[in-house]
């Protein structure tokens, strides 16, 4: 396996202006398995230069049709690269096999969607009245910066990625600290389905030099970012200098889940969910179900189930077979969501299950146990804040309306769940929830076909869907007067 990565701008493997590299981390046993090649101020101008200089190039001239097969390339070559792709993956994220696998199936989606969409974008006329032909084009915004996290890399880099480029947009991305080299992997395969150079940049390196750089630069006319809301602010600060369109902001969540099924023969589903919400990622995702409430003749009940459950769940590094959940992603972030549990004791959760480093995985690698938290209430911050770990909290509720109340009651509005088979209460309880995304019955459609995007906190614009591709374009009115005189 190649150990040794280096950015990839206007086209061409390079070491940074500088020639600094970092080592890449395996988050399970804490060693270093490769090496890639760090950014620097210079390395983001030759990027953002290239991706300007490619509009009018090659790429320019590709049409829309050629543009949409290009990318279905990119996606057969994906899935044609999956078992390579989920080892490095694995291997830098410490995502299990199964989990890593399923990610790099949607990125293969993602530009499978958007190439379906490139040659279905259309401008209109308008009747302005005899003597005047009035039309409008939807052009591409130019140069894009995509500034991506480390949960969902090669997701987060296919699902804008993907339509900026549908829509004839270039871009650079700048991934994060933590996760690069399987997102160079994925710009390798762009490469050899044949993208024109400077299309596509990707330029690991310091996130606050490069990311302040990038969505300054006058040059660039659109901004995707994911990551927290203190970066998010700063990101729309620099893009305000110039004006800069944010083309989406994903920035997190903290979301809850109602349960509200008929009585304990429907418990399964919720309980299932729960589990999910910790396994998945090990708990790193914005759309994470982290508080529960659970109707209050169904709350014990709830953790009786699902306290077994949660003690079967298996930590442990991809290269074990059966396991459930990977570490976390770094130190940094282990740390962080330890001092969470902790913090969580000393607030007066009753704690469940869980709550430190699990049992069997030795010392190396940045594993949490999978941890439930009940008795807990909206004063809390184990209940407010985002923790983006194998953390969840349980809360018992006497109404709908008091679940309602309370869900709502959080700076986040992203993502939302709720468990009923009745039809009324589903339905009412969705219209209710000051979020972006509902989920009935279970957790899916995070994209692809549909938006997601949050409200509140959770940041502005949507990704997937058809409103995902229009962000990336602009309209350009054109009147002209017929005839003379
Ligand atoms: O985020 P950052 P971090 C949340 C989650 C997590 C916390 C911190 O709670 O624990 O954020 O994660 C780049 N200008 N989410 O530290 O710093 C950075 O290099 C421009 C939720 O990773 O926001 C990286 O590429 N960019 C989230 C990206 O921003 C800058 C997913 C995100 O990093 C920059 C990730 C700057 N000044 C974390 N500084 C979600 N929405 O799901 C850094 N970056």
């Amino acid at each position: 396996m190649n150990t040794s990565y280096q950015l990839f701008i206007d086209g061409v493997w390079r070491e940074g202006s500088d020639g600094k590299r970092v080592p890449v981390i395996n988050p399970a046993t804490e060693e270093a398995f490769a090496e890639v090649s760090w950014g620097t101020v210079d390395d983001a101008n030759l990027a953002v230069e290239s991706s300007q200089k490619a509009l009018s190039g090659q790429w320019g001239t590709w049409s829309p049709t050629r543009r949409g097969r290009f990318l279905l390339s990119v996606a057969a070559a994906i899935r044609r690269n999956t078992a390579e792709l989920s080892a490095l993956f694995s291997k830098e994220h410490g995502k299990p096999p199964h989990q890593a696998s399923s990610e790099v199936e949607d990125a293969a989606r993602y530009l499978e969607y958007f190439g379906g969409w490139a040659n279905k974008l259309t401008g209109m006329t308008i009747d302005l009245g005899q003597g005047q032909l009035d039309y409008v084009l939807r052009e591409p915004l130019g140069v894009t910066v995509h500034i991506a996290p480390w949960n969902y890399p090669l997701d987060i880099f296919c699902r804008s990625v993907g339509p900026a480029l549908a829509a004839g947009n270039t871009c650079v991305v700048k991934p994060s600290r933590e996760i690069s080299v399987v997102t160079l992997a994925l710009a390798r395969l762009f490469q050899e389905e044949g993208i024109p150079a400077g299309v596509l940049n990707v330029i690991p390196g310091p996130g606050t030099v490069l990311g302040k750089v990038l969505t300054e630069d006058p040059r660039v006319r659109g901004i995707i970012f994911t990551g927290s809301v203190a970066t998010g602010r700063t990101v729309l600060q620099s893009a305000a200098l110039n004006i800069t369109p944010v083309v989406s902001m994903e920035l997190g969540g903290k979301a809850p889940s109602l349960v509200f099924v008929k009585d304990e023969s429907e418990l399964d589903g919720p309980v299932g969910g729960a589990v999910g919400a910790m396994a998945w990622n090990a708990g790193q995702s914005c759309g994470q179900r982290a508080r529960w409430y659970v109707r209050r003749d169904l709350y014990e009940p709830f953790l009786e189930r699902l306290a077994p459950r949660v003690r079967n769940l298996k930590p442990g590094p991809a290269t074990q077979p059966g396991v459930d959940l990977g570490p976390l992603v770094s130190k940094k972030h282990y740390d962080n969501v330890m001092n969470y549990i902790r913090l969580g004791i000393e607030e007066g959760a009753r704690l469940i299950a869980g709550g430190g480093r699990p049992e069997g995985v030795g010392e190396k690698g940045y594993f949490v146990a999978p941890t439930v938290f009940a008795d807990c209430h909206n004063g809390m911050r184990i209940v407010r804040e985002e923790i983006f770990g194998p953390v969840i909290t349980v809360i018992p509720v006497d109404s709908i309306d008091e679940a309602v109340a309370l869900a709502n009651d959080n700076s986040f509005g992203l993502s939302s769940e709720i468990w009923t088979s009745d039809l009324t209460t589903a339905h009412l309880v969705a219209s209710k929830l000051d979020v972006g995304h509902v989920t009935i019955n279970g957790s899916a459609a995070f994209g692809f076909e549909v938006p997601f995007g949050g409200v509140k906190l959770s940041g502005l614009g949507r990704e997937g869907g058809p409103e995902a591709i229009l962000a990336y374009t602009r309209l350009k009115n054109v009147w002209v007067k017929l005839g003379h005189g």
